[in-house]
């Protein structure tokens, strides 16, 4: 029987079960809550039912309140309303779960009197990843059922919790390897003769004779990884609530702590992020039904440690994959690192010793480039050298097999240049991983000329399967990514060579929240890549007239300071501990450089650093937007999360400057081009948003 298309019910026998109907994941909205209450009513009114089991249809049980009604006006019930009905049932209910039970949907489980689950269920309270704390009594009811310090851990993590963690913590009572709906019948049916039933709310004893200094413990915790940011300090305010308040008073200040959350930039950033992630998945001129290739092995040519983290990736999700070298020596090497790295995490308990039997069990090394017949994709990774990836292409070519993906890695190089030295460019793409490419979760996927949609969409979906975040990008020089940063890098460098010190330029950008300032990052990927760009850039007469061009960083070079690999770069490291330590020095060079180029020095404020390489960053956003080279600013925004560092709950360089004004913005890069004319071309796209006061997409 039907009571609205959000929410379902049936009889049977003497137990109502109540299904929630609101794919894809059951997102709590307007309908649904709307649904839960008019169907709660109904069978608390109906003579024959005995006993109520709640149950989401599709993939999974309710996932969370909807994220995108937040912003708007709440129409009632609100979530709270909705679960105090459940609660006060005179009816016993019981929550089955499946899929993924996150924020209001567990918080409206726990406001059901039991809980049971199928066994691949995983159950959280995700909010903090999105700039909020749990606001449907989730600070409240958790504690109660779990303790303070799993709520503490699950709230503030925000990371869901398998279903043996879930029985053994108190959060649900049984778990059903299958037929849930008859399992959870058979389980209500048993609790039927029970006078009472209980009710998480007015249970306290996880929460009594609380030693406050936990919730100082958690603070300190999580300082490093929530550097800057203000919700999961919330949390725990809310979670302490809960042992010094009465129920009700706790979740009024869950409440009002929720409300100054939800109307944060932080969560406002947070949840473009959300969005934004989806969205970069969806690709205009590729028709949802595209055929996608299957792939069910793959081929890694190079294990340096970029192939070896590409190879790492496959093997992860249960894909076999070979790793080809040119030599035995170097191949053992390759190997052996990728071990490494694998013990690594198995020593830190991350990871079981039959687990990384099997991950390794699927990585063979070969130094035959046969190996690659029979696979279905190829990932190059060889130096990033033209000559070099045209010679291997064309090897390549020769061996695949039919309906092969071709992938190159590389991050500047011209994918239709590569793509020609094969018969088939249609099947040439490229995957820009970043560094390490078993960790960072960016793949920047460039399609070329010829790229067909098939091998497009395919890589997308081979993306995804892998675990990463992925961005399409046209084939201009550097990409989306590392045309930005290379004039991010630039404004540094100029910024250096007017006046301000290396560390404060990196300390400015790092108290923004970016995991490091531009020279850090460079020391840390080798200023030797950049050198390598610059001289191709040079010799392909790129950027020869500007008045920036680097010339510290190619000194520094040329004294063999590549940064943390020599233990000198930008900074001085310590050999063991990689301790970091300013050098005089460079700031010295920096001021000869400036004399020798006739630039005035000055002081230079901290708000002038942050703005000039924020904006260096949008400008070049524009222009890459204005070119065609990327489809959407928010694409942007996820490439320089996932892939760079910039705090996700900033929103990304272009919504960062979105939330700033772009009028502003616009003002203030004309007034640093009266400087620095060649450092900020003008960018129509920007000025006619500002003209037409538009924003983004
Ligand atoms: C909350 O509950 C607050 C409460 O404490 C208090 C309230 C008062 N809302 O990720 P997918 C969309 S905060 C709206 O690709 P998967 C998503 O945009 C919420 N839409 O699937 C996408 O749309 P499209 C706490 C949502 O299988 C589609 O569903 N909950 C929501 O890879 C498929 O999503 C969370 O934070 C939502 N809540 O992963 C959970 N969730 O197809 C957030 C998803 O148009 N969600 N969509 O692009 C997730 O973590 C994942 O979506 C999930 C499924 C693991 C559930």
């Amino acid at each position: 029987m039907s009571n609205n298309q959000a929410v379902e019910y049936e009889v049977i026998e003497n137990i109502g079960i109540i299904k929630g109907m609101n794919p894809p994941v059951n997102a709590l909205s307007y309908l649904v809550r709307k649904g839960l209450v008019n169907t709660l009513k109904e069978l608390t009114n109906n003579q024959k039912v005995e006993g109520i089991i709640l149950i989401g249809d599709g993939k999974t049980f309710f996932a969370g309140a909807d994220i995108s009604e937040f912003g708007k006006p709440i129409q009632e019930p609100d979530l709270n309303q909705v679960i105090n009905t459940f609660e006060e049932s005179e009816k016993p209910i019981v929550a089955a779960l499946h899929g993924t039970p996150l924020g209001g949907g567990l918080e409206l489980a726990m406001g059901c009197n039991y809980r049971v689950a199928l066994s691949s269920t995983k159950l959280g309270l995700p909010e903090v990843k999105l700039g909020i704390i749990p606001g449907a009594g989730g600070t409240q009811r958790l504690p109660r059922l779990a303790g303070i310090e799993k709520a503490l851990s699950m709230i503030t993590s925000g990371i869901p919790i398998n279903t043996k963690d879930a029985l053994k913590s108190g959060v649900i009572e049984e778990i059903y390897e299958d037929a849930l709906i008859a399992n959870a019948l058979n389980f209500i049916k048993s609790k039927l003769h029970l006078e009472r039933h209980p009710i998480v709310s007015k249970t306290s004893d996880k929460i009594s004779n609380i030693d406050n200094q936990i919730f100082e413990v958690f603070s300190k915790k999580i300082e490093k990884k929530y550097r800057g940011r203000k919700s999961p300090l919330y949390a725990i305010e809310a979670v302490k609530a809960s042992t010094n308040l009465d129920f009700t008073e706790g979740l009024k200040k869950e409440r009002e702590l929720f409300k100054i959350c939800h109307g944060s930039k932080e969560s406002s950033s947070l949840i473009h992020m959300f969005f934004s992630e989806r969205q970069a998945l969806k690709i205009p001129d590729i028709p949802k039904e595209t055929k996608i290739l299957s792939i069910n092995s793959a081929a890694v040519i190079g294990c340096g440690t970029m192939g070896g983290g590409i190879a790492m990736n496959f093997a992860n999700v249960g894909i076999p994959v070979v790793v080809i070298e040119n030599s035995q020596a170097s191949l053992d090497k390759g190997m052996k690192i990728i071990e490494k790295n694998y013990l690594n995490t198995v020593s830190k308990g991350r990871m079981s010793e039959s687990d990384f039997k099997n991950k390794m069990s699927l990585i063979r090394g070969a130094t035959n480039l046969d190996s690659i017949s029979s696979v279905d994709v190829v990932v190059e990774a060889v130096f990033e050298e033209m000559t070099l990836k045209k010679e291997m292409f064309e090897r390549i070519d020769k061996l695949a097999k039919e309906n092969c993906i071709l992938a190159t890695n590389t991050s500047t190089l011209d994918i239709d240049e590569i793509a020609e030295s094969t018969s088939r460019p249609a099947y040439v793409i490229g995957t820009h991983f970043f560094s390490p490419a078993n960790v960072m979760k960016l793949l920047e996927i460039v399609r070329g000329k010829n790229t067909s949609k098939e091998v497009i969409a395919s890589t997308m979906k081979l993306a995804k399967n892998i675990k990463k975040v992925p961005v399409l990008a046209g084939n201009c020089d550097g990409f989306i990514g590392n045309r930005m940063f290379h004039e991010y890098v630039r404004q540094a460098h100029a910024l250096a060579e007017e006046g301000a010190k290396v560390a404060d330029i990196d300390r400015v950008i790092y108290e923004f929240g970016w995991a490091m300032g531009p020279f850090a990052v460079n020391d840390l990927a080798g200023n030797d890549v950049g050198w390598r760009i610059r001289k191709r850039h040079k010799k392909e007469g790129k950027y020869d007239n500007l008045r920036y061009t680097s010339t510290v960083a190619d000194q520094i070079c040329e004294l063999g300071r590549y940064g943390q690999k020599t233990d000198r770069g930008f900074y001085i490291y310590d050999t063991q501990t990689r301790q970091k330590q300013i050098d005089p020095e460079i700031d010295m060079m920096f001021e000869k450089v400036a004399k020798e180029k006739g630039i005035p020095r000055r002081n230079i404020d901290d708000n002038e650093i942050l703005h000039r390489l924020s904006w260096a960053l949008l400008n070049t956003g524009c222009m890459i937007l204005q070119e065609g080279f990327a489809l959407r600013a928010s694409d942007i925004d996820v490439t320089y999360a996932y892939g760079y560092g910039y705090p996700h709950w900033r929103g990304g360089p272009m919504q960062y400057g979105q939330d700033y004004g772009l009028k502003k913005v616009l003002e203030e890069i004309e007034g640093f081009r009266e400087n620095n004319p060649d450092m900020w071309p003008k960018c129509s796209y920007l000025e006619e948003l500002v003209k037409e006061n538009k924003k983004f997409n």
